[in-house]
């Protein structure tokens, strides 16, 4: 029986994807995209699931685009990618980054490609130390995709978002979380470990905060000192008003952990 290219379970608050074709390095292909799309619409119409957690099965993270779907036949028609890239890429990558509630990528290997930008796309991204990050793009001819060449310099800078996407070399996990491009690099044994603790603390939070702080960072680069002042004082009004706020605050006073239940 064939194994299903992305698997779904929930536990302790959170959603955990994995993407499911190690034989194939994960790369993507338009089956995968649609079961992904299914996993993250569940994961948004659902008060139950309050986190997600993303990895891949195997040795790799995700290659990116299966490439074996774009053999061209010489003299053939080449394949046309802004319709790709439109309809299946752009889409997770805008639903990753809107979504209200915080998704960890643990980087159980490489992420390259397309497969590398939508572990950026995350909100907090644990790599083992084994897996690196590959702006593959160059090396087929075609420039960073995904998003790359949105989060590249915003994470790490212009220069260095030039190094990776033109020299197309891969950067080890350790090397990533040196320059600020992830949160962490942590050893191989450990990563799931940590990165389901982190899940499953996401999954028993403040579900309205984190909604709020992701909000937040991601309009800063755009916006000025008073917009964000502004933005800060709107939605902490609203954060005020939330149960989550109210137990907090009680659960302090009480000297207890507080019980939060995203609401
Ligand atoms: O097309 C559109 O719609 C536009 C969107 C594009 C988005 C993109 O992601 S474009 C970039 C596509 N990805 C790449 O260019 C990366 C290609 N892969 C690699 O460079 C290397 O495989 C890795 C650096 C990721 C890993 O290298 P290594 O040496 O550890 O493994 P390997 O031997 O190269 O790969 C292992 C197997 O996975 C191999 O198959 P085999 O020989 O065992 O049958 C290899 O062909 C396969 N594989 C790896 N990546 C892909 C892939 N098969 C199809 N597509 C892949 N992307």
């Amino acid at each position: 029986m064939t194994q299903p290219s992305v698997l779904f379970e929930v536990q302790d608050g959170y959603a955990l994807i994995t993407l499911n074709r190690p034989d194939k390095l994960n790369s993507l292909n338009p089956e995968m995209h649609e079961r992904l799309r299914e996993a993250l619409a569940t994961v948004k119409s659902r008060d139950d699931i309050r986190s997600v957690l993303l990895t891949g099965a195997g040795r790799a993270f995700c290659a990116g685009q299966d490439l074996s779907d774009r053999v061209m036949k010489p003299g053939g028609p080449a394949p046309d990618l802004g319709q790709t890239i439109g309809t299946q890429y752009n889409p997770l990558v805008r639903t990753l980054r809107t979504l209200e509630k915080p998704i960890v990528c643990a980087v159980n290997g490489v992420a390259a490609g397309a497969g590398a930008n939508v572990a950026l796309a995350c909100d907090l991204v644990v790599a083992g130390r084994s897996a690196s990050f590959l702006q593959a793009f160059a090396r087929i001819g075609l420039m960073p995709d995904s998003g790359g060449t949105y989060f590249l310099p915003r994470l790490v800078g212009t220069a260095r978002a030039l190094g990776l996407a033109l020299l197309a070399d891969k950067l080890p996990a350790e090397e990533a979380a040196r320059i600020g491009l992830i949160w962490k690099c942590v050893d191989d044994a450990q990563l799931m470990d940590e990165a389901r603790a982190i899940a499953a603390a996401f999954g028993k939070g403040p579900t309205k905060a984190y909604e709020a702080i992701k909000e937040a960072l991601y309009a800063s680069p755009h916006n000025s000192l008073d917009a964000q002042l502004n933005f800060e004082r709107d939605v902490q009004r609203e954060l005020g008003r939330t149960e989550d706020y109210r137990e907090g605050v009680t659960a302090f006073m009480e000297k207890r952990a507080p019980n939060f239940k995203g609401k």
